[in-house]
């Protein structure tokens, strides 16, 4: 390994000179099903547990029989413009019950005893390791806890050492803020902790409700945690109150395991279906890894971990570099002083006072690729709005998949980060949905295919939830979380997902949509009733209203999923018909329009703003996640967006932490990497805690994640069939390079750059096909053998070479 690569890995460390105090301190580790915040106290260690299928409810059916009574009122008053009647009819009529919430399952404690004199304290969590830590030096002894979550082994381990006179004197307690109680364990030195969920929590925004946490007897998920001891040295004891002694080891390692009952959204927990039962889920691992030893355990995880995270490399530096440097060879020293040498914190402190720090731009970038490793993983439960790591019963917006952008926002990153696989669990819930959602497109509407609105939960519920009809009333969410399909295939080009999965459920989405669409006063189809996410405008009246037909989301939303299944039918040879009721609706769609300020509109009429610098941005879609609008092929859309876009960041939009990382994929789409710079500067000064979490506020995942799509959006894109190089290169940036990238159709892409100019580049071929290649400046394109295949136009890629590329004068 290179020395420079060497200090790449070192770069990748969040870093503290002391414990967490708050939650928003502690450190996430996670396999995508169980999860650890881990604060690293020095006398006491605090583990804050969660497993990623513990939610509150049981499976219910959230649908309204009478919504579709009133549908057609619905359509009439919004074609008549009385648009707030409308709103008021849905939301009195056709709205579904609320989600159920995301639990916390409990905490690991550790109490140290017999310490004095704290010296040298030290804690950090390693990305290229998934390893968090915690030493100091005490009574002569160097103390270090080590923990991780091991997907290979699905435990969560905790490994304490002692290096000096002293050994280890521990108590071990298991607790949770769910109904639970501890008992030794049978097997062996340990602890059992068994507990139940709350059969429903209701939103208590308002503080009215009596009894917002609510248990009953049989109904909800059972839990369980079992915690074992393994020991150097010493001996260990269970007292009765479920505390567990170490004494005198010198070395411990615990090793804990956790399940439930859910076996699947439509099985009521505890009924059958369940072949195996909690404590055997638990017992099962345990068995195994409790012969294995840690030194297997932390072997098994390190190459896991490494395997993944490895694919990727980022270096960035806000220096302009010497040419003499650059034209020497030699390797290039780390010019900026960047902040490295300042703990985690102090660092972000220090860059929020003004301070230039690229690299600490790039510790985010691979923070968002270790947390989507850590909260999804094949087979588990997708990322939801906390990830997998909640501490609250009642958690910010019940925890749940909100997909009128968060849940998608966290994928964002999954392709372009080289993490293909951890997209699958979000297939999964498509999957799922496909079925809950096709009995609402039915009942709610009387449409067929499958729909799914803004709020998603372990169970499925594809109803729109009850509330306001701004944000619930959005039958779009099926829609958009099939792009995750479309984008999966584009970048893989794997015909069995495209066949076997994307297609069939793309093309559920788009019959729904077929239903759906009516022909509006003009004759167009449109849909109606339609929302733009959240947002609102005045009517004539001055009044604040969400309810009308054709906002410009719903119609790049629709266009987009009709063109991917057009297609996939073609790549797979299928579906003439359908494909030609598809073409003949888009002809008669009505389209995305510029309104006469130059902006592109929200709605399908000029209808003024009730809040102008609103955070959503949907109708910008279109630029960013989906790619009908570009500067090449659409420029005028592209400067509406544009305008669009600075209206309402005048306006105070971007206020949220998601909020702000759409900007930024929206502004590097425009290839303005200065404006996309200036908004990753504000998501890391404002929105983000000193953990490197998104504070949305509260805490919220996705601005992390769409934080770190959009730094790779800024430096390669490929949604316009070709690999473009450096599209939106900040000055912040003048020197960098990265590895491992992805781009469509197969390549892994390598980058280096210096005083703001390509040096050159590697794309990798996974399979054989046709590439072109781009820069703003002309490039020409080398083949293993040395000879010239492009200089500019596509050229044949085999599968398994590499190519290089390089500027041509
Ligand atoms: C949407 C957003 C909010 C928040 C919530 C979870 O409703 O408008 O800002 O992110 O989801």
């Amino acid at each position: 390994m290179s020395r420079e690569h060497r200090a790449d890995r070192e770069g990748v460390k969040l870093w503290y000179n002391q414990p967490a105090s708050r939650w928003e301190e502690a450190l996430p580790v996670g396999n995508g099903r169980l999860g650890g915040m881990v604060f690293g106290g020095d006398r006491s260690e605090l583990i804050a547990l969660n497993e990623d299928t513990l939610w509150s409810g049981f499976p219910r059916d959230h649908h309204n029989y009478d919504a579709l009574r009133h549908l057609q009122r619905a359509r009439e008053l919004i074609f008549a413009g009385e648009y707030r009647e409308a709103e008021q009819l849905i939301g009195a009529k056709m709205l579904g019950k609320r989600t159920e919430s995301y639990q916390p399952l409990g905490n690991l404690k550790l109490e140290h005893r017999g310490i004095g004199g704290i010296t040298d304290y030290y804690r950090e969590l390693d990305l290229d390791t998934g390893i968090a830590m915690a030493k100091y030096y005490a009574n002569d002894t160097y103390f270090t806890r080590k923990v991780f979550v091991s997907a290979v082994d699905q435990l969560l381990v905790v490994h304490l050492s002692a290096e000096g006179q002293k050994t280890i004197q521990l108590g071990i307690t298991l607790d949770s803020p769910l109904l639970h109680s501890v008992r030794g364990c049978d097997e062996g030195d340990g602890l059992v902790m068994r507990g139940q969920a709350p059969s429903h929590i209701a939103d208590n925004y308002r503080g009215d409700h009596p009894q917002s946490i609510l248990y009953e007897e049989g109904l909800g998920l059972s839990y369980e945690v079992h915690l074992r001891v393994l020991h150097n040295g010493g001996s260990v004891s269970v007292r009765d109150n479920g505390l567990l002694e170490v004494s005198d080891a010198n070395s411990v390692t615990l090793l804990l395991a956790a399940a439930t009952d859910f076996v699947g959204y439509g099985i009521m927990p505890g009924t059958g279906g369940i072949e195996t039962s909690i404590a055997e889920k638990c017992r099962k691992p345990l068995a195994a890894s409790l012969k294995q030893g840690y030194e297997v355990l932390l072997r098994n995880h390190g190459r896991d971990h490494r395997r993944m995270f490895r694919r990727v490399e980022l270096h960035l530096e806000s220096e302009l570099k010497p040419v003499s440097q650059s034209e020497s060879g030699t390797p290039p020293r780390p010019s900026n002083p960047d902040n490295s040498s300042l703990p985690t914190d102090e660092r972000l402190k220090a860059y929020q006072s003004g301070k230039p720090d690229p690299m600490l731009e790039a510790l985010y970038f691979q923070y968002g690729r270790y947390l989507l490793m850590a909260s999804s993983r094949p087979g588990t439960q997708p990322a939801h709005l906390q990830g997998i790591w909640n501490p609250h019963m009642q958690p910010p917006w019940n925890s749940d998949y909100t997909t009128n952008i968060n849940t998608e926002m966290n994928y964002w990153p999954a392709e372009i980060c080289n993490l293909s696989e951890l997209h699958k669990p979000l297939f999964d819930l498509i999957k799922d949905l496909s079925v809950t959602g096709a009995r609402t497109a039915r009942i709610h509407y009387g449409c067929g295919g499958w729909t799914a609105h803004h709020n998603v939960d372990l169970w499925r519920s594809a109803t729109p939830s009850d509330g306001e009809p701004s944000w619930a009333f959005w039958p779009m969410g099926g829609v958009w979380l099939c792009r995750h399909l479309w984008e999966h295939y584009a970048f893989n080009l794997d015909r069995g997902f495209l066949a076997e999965t994307a297609y069939p459920l793309m093309k559920g989405a788009a019959e729904f949509c077929l239903d759906w669409l009516v022909p509006g006063p003009s004759g167009e189809l449109v849909t109606a009733p339609s929302t733009s996410p959240e947002n609102k405008f005045l009517t004539r009246e001055g009044e604040p209203c969400s309810i009308s037909a054709a906002s410009t989301m719903d119609l790049y939303l629709i266009r987009e999923l009709f063109e991917h299944c057009m297609q996939a039918a073609e790549l797979l040879d299928i579906d003439g018909e359908f494909v030609y009721r598809l073409t003949e609706t888009l002809e008669r769609m009505a389209k995305p329009e510029i309104g006469p300020d130059g902006r592109l509109r929200e709605w399908s009429k000029d209808y003024p703003e009730a809040e102008p610098g609103h955070r959503h941005v949907s109708h910008l879609y279109g630029l960013y996640p989906g790619n009908a609008i570009t500067p090449t092929r659409t420029p005028d859309f592209a400067e509406a967006a544009r305008r669009s876009l600075e209206s309402r960041i005048v306006q105070g939009g971007g206020h949220t932490g998601w909020s702000c990382a759409w900007l930024i994929n929206l502004y590097a789409r425009l290839k303005d990497g200065n404006t996309a710079h200036r908004f990753v500067n504000t998501l890391l000064s404002r929105s983000t805690y000193p953990n490197l979490f998104d504070d949305h506020p509260p805490f919220q995942i996705d601005g992390n994640f769409g934080g770190t799509a959009g730094i790779a959006e800024m430096l390669l894109q490929s949604h316009e069939g070709t690999i473009e190089l450096l599209p939106a290169l900040p000055e912040a940036w003048p020197s960098g390079r990265f590895s491992g990238l992805k781009a469509r159709g197969g390549f892994t892409v390598s980058a280096a750059w210096e005083n703001g100019r390509l040096k050159s580049a590697a794309l990798a071929s996974s399979l054989a096909g046709w590439c072109s290649v781009k820069y703003v400046e002309p490039l020409s394109v080398q083949a293993p053998d040395g000879i010239i295949v492009s200089t500019g136009e596509r050229f044949w890629a085999e599968a398994g070479e590499t190519y290089l590329v390089q500027l041509r004068s």
